[in-house]
């Protein structure tokens, strides 16, 4: 990645490695969830900084413990300190108790309490103080996720004359949504301050332009192919869809090797060679855990020829576990998780194998092997990370991808997946079973499909896009012929959630629009639909 002047400077809210306090004195450990995940991948070989909070640890440990995780890298990690209060406000409060919940169309879960919006500010402006005294005029900052909206509002103020850009890894929504936010227009601003603003899908970016033309009527918003162009107050930002992915041969090579596939065949194995239905999440009650978990119940119920023949393996990692809506989740996941067990457990058989932990790289990738069907059923995601590592492990082409529609990756991927509503348990139930019953060649033609789309849009393609779209906005502007002048817009749309690359390699491989997505083609026995 050279597309950039001088040096990246990324700055998200957590670093890769986290430093936690122990007995035997502080310890790093590797940040959970998809931005670590993706960022990791990205930056393997990009020199710069990244600026980030490096977890509760404290003392004289971590600045030496950062430095040595920065030897293995080709960045350094630069820590931004925060304190207990800020740690609450700021991330518990602000970031997951209003911006978390409200961005997945779950308004009624906010807390919108003045002080968090306080602490939002003072903690964002720390962040771009760091970002401030680290970046040149030459460097290119790239500011990730609902955490740092702000950033590039003080970092304007600071001086800074670096350019900006900022990804929202989370999805946007639509106005009537997002205006319940008390300070709205201010974020709003906040974020118009960034030369660059990328978002997963096109429906989170068109949802951003609504509420610019609802709530900034000064803001224009114009075509510049083949992004956009928001203007306010003489400032512009180009304003794009950029969809994050992962390093396809981090995932695939591995799950290729010939211990990973012992090791699969050792899970299928002690799970009697039944049908291994497979869910991997953070514990968040965005991920629609609860209602997977109904789903399975209603397979159980609606076709009893599945019993005995169909294991549930749900793997979630602990997460955010001092907010109390993810405690409640918890106890929740763990009721139904036994209720099911209690309701249809045989001598020989437990329906669900329920872990509640991390799982180290070897053992996820001989999961995502063992696994015949990978139900990744969200309420609503930025992208899910989950449905294109399971595809890129893939290494025998014989799972099955169940996806919800409401997951950036859904829309990307129905080509060769079998979309879902998650809300719609009788027919998550009735995808199941039709995965069950789908030909050993259909699962092929689809994997393979799937497996070439992951492998194409990658997420080193992901960090490339973003980064020239990020280039200086004259070059953009002279090609567009308009000299910036501003004028409304009529946003083009694609066919609804249509990627171009995908589209023709969907195409390529004979996967014509709606082949496989619009409903499956597999024979149907039997219904789920019906009264629970
Ligand atoms: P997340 O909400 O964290 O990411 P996701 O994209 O699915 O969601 O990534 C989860 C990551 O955690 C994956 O890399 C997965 O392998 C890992 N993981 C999950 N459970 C695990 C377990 N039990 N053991 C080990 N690893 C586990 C946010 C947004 C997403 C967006 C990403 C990247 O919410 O929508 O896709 O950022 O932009």
């Amino acid at each position: 990645m050279t597309l950039i002047k001088g040096r990246l400077i990324n700055v998200s809210n957590r670093l890769p490695v986290l430093i936690r306090n122990s007995a035997s004195g502080a310890r790093v450990e590797r940040s959970s969830g998809g931005l670590a995940t993706a960022l990791n991948a990205a930056w393997r070989h990009q020199p710069g900084v990244w600026i980030g909070w490096a977890g509760p640890g404290q003392g004289p440990d971590v600045e030496h413990l950062l430095a040595k995780a920065s030897r293995r890298r080709f960045h350094t990690l630069q820590a931004v300190a925060l304190s207990e209060e800020e740690i609450a406000k700021f991330y518990s409060g602000f970031a997951n108790e209003i911006i978390w919940p409200l961005f997945h169309d779950m308004p009624s879960l906010c807390k919108f309490d003045p002080d968090y919006w306080e602490a939002y500010q003072r903690v964002n402006r720390k962040f771009a103080q760091a970002a401030a005294n680290t970046a040149t005029d030459d460097d290119f900052i790239w500011v990730h996720d609902y955490h740092l909206m702000s950033v590039a509002r003080y970092l304007r103020e600071a001086g800074s004359r670096a350019r900006m850009g900022f990804f929202l890894h989370i999805p946007f929504p639509a106005p009537d949504i997002f205006e319940k936010l008390p300070w709205r227009q201010c974020i709003l601003k906040s974020l118009l301050q960034f030369d660059l603003i990328g978002f997963q899908t096109d429906r989170d970016r068109n949802n951003f332009v609504s509420c610019l033309q609802r709530l900034l009527p000064e803001a224009t918003v114009e075509q510049n192919h083949p992004h956009l162009l928001a203007s306010m107050q003489g400032r512009q930002a180009v304003v794009g869809t950029f969809p994050i992915s992962i390093d396809f041969e981090e995932f695939a090579i591995p799950a290729a090797h010939p211990d990973v596939a012992a090791r699969a065949e050792n899970i299928r194995k002690q799970l009697l060679d039944n049908v291994l239905v497979l869910g991997v999440d953070r514990m968040d009650y965005t991920k629609g855990i609860p209602e997977r978990l109904k789903s399975f119940r209603l397979l159980l119920r609606r076709f009893p020829e599945l019993r005995r023949q169909i294991t549930l393996v749900q793997v979630v990692v602990p997460s955010r576990e001092e907010i109390p809506n993810y405690k409640e989740l918890r106890l929740e996941v763990e009721l139904l998780v036994s209720q099911i067990n209690g309701e249809f457990t045989e001598s020989g058989w437990v329906p669900i194998h329920y872990m509640h932990r991390n799982l180290g790289r070897a053992e996820l990738l001989a999961y995502y092997r063992a696994a015949d069907i990978a139900l990744i059923t969200p309420l609503k995601d930025g992208m899910n990370l989950v449905a294109k590592e399971f595809c890129a492990a893939q290494a025998d082409e014989r799972g099955v991808l169940i996806v919800s529609e409401f997951a950036g990756a859904g829309p990307e991927l129905r080509h060769g997946a079998i979309l879902v509503n998650p809300n719609d348990f009788a027919g998550v139930a009735q995808a199941i079973h039709d995965a069950c019953l789908m030909t050993t060649e259909e699962k092929r033609t689809r994997m393979r499909l799937l497996r070439t789309i992951v492998k194409d849009h990658n997420v080193h393609r992901w960090a490339r896009s973003f980064l020239q779209a990020a280039g200086p906005l004259e070059t953009e502007l002279t090609k567009s012929g308009n000299g910036g002048a501003s004028k409304i817009l009529t946003i083009r749309k694609q066919p609804s959630g249509e990627i171009p690359g995908v589209a023709l390699v969907a195409a390529s491989m004979g996967a014509r629009q709606g082949q496989y997505s619009a409903g499956h083609s597999i024979r149907r026995i039997g219904s789920a639909h019906g009264d629970d």
